[in-house]
């Protein structure tokens, strides 16, 4: 298995900037991948990292997304006077652009997409590219929202071209909606978009109707598209953390991509002025890690927003820590995501009922029930309980008669090491079992991460024996609420 971390940036990306006053868009500035850097540095990141040269997309790569006409409207402000440019920039929604905008938006397809190879081609385990302009509001005819060409979006179209992909999922954890993702997959059963976001029931940007729960997909691309709509601003780290256990993890680790790309915003981070919320960058770490633990560790984040320039940096400075695999920082702060939330989350789960078998069994019975047991157990219990606990160690005590394959208990171990700093020890109570003491090692010193292929189902009464122990112990364990059925207070 590959190992290393890249991190992809070039300087000539700050060079262009708002050139007129327009309180619109005068947050997004050269400062944001400048400041994102020096901090890196500052903690000595840069150098343990591979640096990997950024390069131009194509004209080919770009139409992946976009249309030749849009093409060429980007193409022919490099030439423009201040006038005109600012004459262009108004035919789109909270977009500015500059001579340099064009170089620079190929640029950031080009980084995205060499980070991209330098996964796939096991040149490294996984990376960063921080790039500008951001990407994932762009659309097949427009820009939209600082975002010229849809990095993300391109990069998971070619990855499905060059190497045959059959399963992206994108994350998008940027505080805003990124609709532009969305349009492109909405059909497409081959890429899953999951984006929390700002939405205060449709009363901000970018105001759409689509940015609900219930957008979940079109024809067979129905159940492959997962919008978090937040309706009250201050979410912070346990909302974050629960809208991943209950919401993206379960529906992710049954859809088993063979690639994540993150969206990978930071204005949902504490101090951003347009997401007004309140994650610390050690949440950052968490959410980094927990996705480290699918497609075999092929993971890819590359910059959207964040305009809180010390936030996004130390954000940044948290997940490029976390992906070279450094112990996590604890997370601060009474565990308890907050009742808007959990409504969310409750709404999004119903809404995608219908399409993963790990949602199926909130319902009232299900024959499918059976499947995915093991993480209905560790997500949606172990995991929100011992994060409401914030144990100082971890202790895997494993015992003869156990129900859990090797491969289970090596993933349990590799989730666990987000707790206590990483402090973790695992006794193993059988001899014998060398595949077991081998898997367990491996997962602990991050060698490699466990492939999860098939488990053992366990049965419908221990999926119904989780979700009474959920509902009664909630109260007391309150990362564990997720449906507002039960009676909850505070
Ligand atoms: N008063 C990204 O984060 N703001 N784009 C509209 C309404 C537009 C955000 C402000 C925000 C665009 C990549
Ligand atoms: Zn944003």
């Amino acid at each position: 298995m590959a190992s290393g971390t890249a991190l992809i940036y070039d300087d000539e990306m700050t060079s262009y900037k708002l050139l007129w006053d327009d309180p619109e868009c005068d947050i997004e500035v050269p400062e944001r991948l400048l400041s994102s850097y020096e901090q890196l540095k500052h903690y000595h990141l840069v150098e343990r990292c591979i640096h990997v040269p950024v390069r131009e997309g194509t004209e080919e790569e770009i139409m992946l997304v976009h249309s030749s006409e849009y093409l060429e409207v980007v193409k022919s402000t490099q030439t423009m006077n201040e006038e005109e440019l600012q004459r262009v920039s108004e035919n789109y929604d909270a977009v500015y652009f500059h001579p340099n905008t064009y170089r620079c938006a190929k640029l950031a397809v080009g980084a995205t997409l060499q980070l991209v190879d330098s996964v796939m081609s096991g040149k490294v385990r996984n990376g960063m590219a921080l790039v500008r302009p951001p990407g994932h509001h762009s659309q097949r005819n427009a820009a939209n929202g600082f975002c010229v060409f849809n990095n993300v979006a391109i990069a998971a179209q070619y990855a499905k071209r060059r190497y045959g992909l059959q399963r992206i999922l994108i994350v998008d954890w940027d505080v805003h909606h990124g609709q532009g993702i969305q349009y492109v997959f909405e059909e497409d059963p081959s890429v899953l978009y999951y984006s929390w976001h700002r939405y205060e029931h449709q009363q901000f940007w970018p105001l759409l109707r689509e940015s609900d729960y219930d957008a979940v997909g079109q024809g067979k691309g129905k159940g492959f598209n997962l919008n978090v709509p937040w309706n009250k601003v201050g979410m912070g780290n346990s909302d974050y953390l629960a809208a991943f256990f209950h919401v993206l993890l379960p529906v992710a680790f049954e859809f088993v991509p063979e690639l994540i790309l993150v969206s990978s915003g930071y204005d949902s981070g504490i101090g951003d002025p347009e997401g007004q919320m309140n994650a610390t960058p050690e949440c950052f770490a968490h959410l980094t890690h927990f996705l480290m633990q699918l497609a075999n560790g092929r993971l890819c984040a590359v910059l959207e927003g964040g305009y809180h320039l010390k936030s996004l940096s130390e954000s940044v400075c948290m997940t490029v820590k976390t992906l070279l695999r450094d112990p996590l920082p604890q997370i601060s702060g009474e565990m308890a995501p907050c009742l808007s939330a959990i409504e969310s989350i409750q709404n999004v789960r119903g809404a995608h009922k219908p399409y993963w078998k790990c949602l199926m069994y909130e319902g009232n019975c299900s024959s499918d029930a059976e499947r995915n047991n093991f993480f209905c157990a560790v997500l949606g219990f172990i995991l929100p309980v011992a994060y409401s606990y914030q144990p100082d160690l971890v202790i895997i005590v494993i015992g003869p008669n156990r129900s859990l394959g090797v491969n289970g208990i090596s993933l349990l171990t590799c989730l666990l090491q987000g707790l206590a700093e990483s402090q973790i020890l695992v006794v193993i109570q059988v001899r014998s079992e060398i595949k077991l003491v081998q898997s367990v090692a491996k997962a602990l010193s991050g060698v490699s991460t466990p492939d999860f292929g098939a488990y053992a189902p366990a049965s419908q009464e221990n999926v119904l024996e989780i979700k009474r122990l959920r509902d009664q112990l909630q109260q007391e364990w309150k990362m564990l609420r997720c449906s507002g059925n039960t009676h909850i207070e505070n």
